[in-house]
């Protein structure tokens, strides 16, 4: 049966490759970021490329009233969502504690924990009435071990990591699945942004080692959206092989 997924963050990365793998299975999907160009490009490409229905909805998921004002406007044929993919987020800067940038630290909170439980609260009451769906939320190895610099971005996906387990055990007695993904190294814009747009420095992150693809995660994400209704995967740690830890990496160079 197709399914609902709704995918924050589906202009770029993981939240892209998702919105493909479900679309080119038939699944109906709405995909929402701030940059309205790149959702209506994706959309075309999608129904084109797989004659799948998709929606868009832009808004910034720190803002909680578009947040609001956004999932209210969704029409009723497109209410009933089974997939919630909390993909949205961020890392921003790279700084020791003590020289940390408050206004990238607010950026991250606001974006990784604040956007998340906005967007998850706004859609889980149908759920919940429904008594089904399946959060899928994107954490972090960074939400598993701390790494140097890594402070405030760290902070914020141990918190998701921590949500992750509250929604899983409030949500349980109303059938609602939830997992979490916790990706290592995934080549996507996600350095770019990190790096405020120091796009060389960004490249080098990935430089002499194989890191994962977005498209990795959208399988996974894919494959723990379809199983059997009585398995659920809880976490699922995946990481570039060459990458044993957050700062340990085989690298060739
Ligand atoms: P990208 O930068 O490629 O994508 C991030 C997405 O988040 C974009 O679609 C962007 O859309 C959206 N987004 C960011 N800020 C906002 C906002 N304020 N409002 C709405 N949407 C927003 O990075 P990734 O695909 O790598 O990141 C996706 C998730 O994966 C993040 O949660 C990240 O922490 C996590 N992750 C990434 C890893 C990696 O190595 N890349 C590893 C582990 C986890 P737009 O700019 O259009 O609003
Ligand atoms: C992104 C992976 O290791 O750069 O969450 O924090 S890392």
């Amino acid at each position: 049966m197709n399914k609902t997924i709704l995918i924050t963050g589906a202009t770029s990365g993981i939240g892209k490759a998702c919105a493909y793998q479900f679309a080119a299975n038939d699944h109906r999907v709405i995909l929402t970021g701030r940059r309205m160009e790149r959702l209506q490009e994706i959309k075309s490409a999608l129904e084109i490329q797989f004659q799948a229905q998709v929606y868009i909805l832009q808004f910034d998921i720190r803002n909680q009233q578009e947040v609001e004002s956004a999932i209210a406007s969704i029409p009723y044929e497109w209410s009933h969502i089974d997939i919630l993919i909390n993909n949205a987020g961020l890392a921003v800067g790279l700084n020791k504690i003590h020289e940390g940038l408050i206004d990238d630290w607010n950026r991250m909170i606001d974006t990784n924990i604040k956007g998340l439980l906005y967007v998850t609260r706004a859609i889980s009451p149908a759920m919940v009435a429904r008594k089904s769906g399946h959060i899928i939320n994107i954490g972090s190895i960074a939400g598993k071990e701390t790494y140097p610099l890594g402070n405030v971005y760290c902070a914020t996906k141990y918190a998701v990591d921590s949500l992750s387990k509250a929604m899983r055990v409030e949500l349980v007695e109303f059938g609602i699945k939830v997992t979490q993904l916790a990706p290592g190294a995934v080549e996507t814009e996600f350095s770019n942004v990190r790096f405020k747009g120091d796009d060389a420095k960004a490249e080098s992150v990935y430089n002499g080692y194989q890191p994962l693809t977005p498209e990795d995660i959208a399988d996974a994400a894919y494959y723990c959206a379809n199983l059997p209704e009585h398995v659920n995967i809880n976490d699922m740690v995946i990481m570039p092989f060459a990458q044993a830890s957050t700062s340990v990496f085989h690298k060739v160079l």
